[in-house]
């Protein structure tokens, strides 16, 4: 498949951030250098295997990260890069370099920011593990809540840039909650991201993940639940009122039932009332920050028109 778009493909800079992926990285490399993408740019993050010796043999820029962990490598890598566009994808082979077209479509046709490649729309029944396919569903279901977009796979490893996404995100996550903060700071930032269907294929059977499912998957959780505080405070502080009024009204159905029997109980009765009050304080500083939110929303958005001009 050929794009449409005269596209010189230099100036595309494919980003893989590679970690011990020696079984899978020289036949990646290859794939794009099938399709004609020479500008390769391997990040790695000190591999102990020969993950270095065959990008370099195999063409491509290889850079080692000064620090740990794939969201130090992707911010040392977007410094990097000056390119109009910027592909990335992961060097374990889960993904088609063939499907770059698609990833790079809405961008080239300036529809999109960005894109993300959508993993469900096909993906090897083995590709997932029933943890991570739930993991990564409930993680999307929670990124839509606080968010309010439906942006189908927030996780997934093959996204495109245009330059002016790479250069004007501020990122400091540096483990596997990179992927939200792209994300979370595209969407606050009001760029345009679209999603577009790719395939995700099986890992290679000789190359072990570096994701550990429980771990990461809780602290990617945590990094939505955080971020929502400064974007969409109503769901933050929502979630905190939410728990303590239900504490209350748990606690005063008790209280009301014991009463019926003819037994006060004072302090359980104090209890209640300062849960409910604390929860329904916590739903008014949501209403509050979200309206500090929404007018410094309102700025940026002013401020970022004047820059356009
Ligand atoms: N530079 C660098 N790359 C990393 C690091 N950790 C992981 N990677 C790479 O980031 C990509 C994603 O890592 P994976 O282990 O495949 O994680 P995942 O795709 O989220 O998880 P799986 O579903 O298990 O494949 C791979 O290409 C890794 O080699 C790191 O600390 N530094
Ligand atoms: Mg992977």
């Amino acid at each position: 498949m050929d794009i449409q778009i005269p596209l010189d493909k230099n100036d595309v800079c494919i980003l893989i951030p590679a970690l011990n992926e020696e079984a899978t990285i020289k036949q990646l490399i290859e794939d794009f250098q099938a399709e004609g993408f020479e500008n390769i740019l391997v990040i790695d993050g000190h591999s102990h295997d020969r993950t270095r010796e065959l990008a370099e043999e195999s063409g491509a820029r290889v850079v080692v990260q000064e620090g740990k962990g794939k969201g130090q490598a992707v911010q040392e890598a977007f410094q990097l890069i000056e390119d109009p566009y910027t592909v990335m994808i992961d060097g374990d082979g889960t993904y088609l370099a063939s499907d770059i077209y698609t990833v790079l479509g809405p961008l080239l046709e300036g529809k999109a920011d960005q894109t993300i490649g959508n993993r469900f729309a096909n993906y090897e029944p083995e590709a997932f593990t029933k943890l991570n396919l739930t993991g990564n569903k409930v993680l999307n279901k929670l990124f839509g809540l606080a968010y309010g977009v439906w942006l189908e796979d927030i996780l997934t490893g093959y996204r495109g840039f245009t330059r002016k996404v790479i250069k004007g995100l501020s990122l400091n996550e540096m483990g596997f909650e990179i992927e939200t903060e792209i994300t979370v700071e595209s969407v606050k930032n009001e760029m345009k991201v679209e999603v577009v269907p790719i395939t995700y294929v099986s890992r290679h059977s000789a190359a072990a993940t570096k994701l550990n499912p429980f771990r990461d998957g809780i602290k990617i959780g945590k990094t939505i639940i955080r971020m929502a505080r400064l974007h969409n405070p109503m769901f933050y502080f929502g979630i905190f009122g939410t728990i303590l009024t239900l504490a209350g009204v748990g606690t005063g159905l008790y209280v009301v039932n014991e009463w019926l029997s003819g037994v006060t109980r004072i302090p359980m009765t104090i209890l209640t009332a300062l849960l409910i009050l604390t929860g329904i304080q916590m739903f008014v500083f949501g209403m509050l920050s979200d309206l500090i939110v929404s007018l410094h929303r309102e700025n940026m958005r002013m401020l970022r028109k004047n820059n356009e001009r």
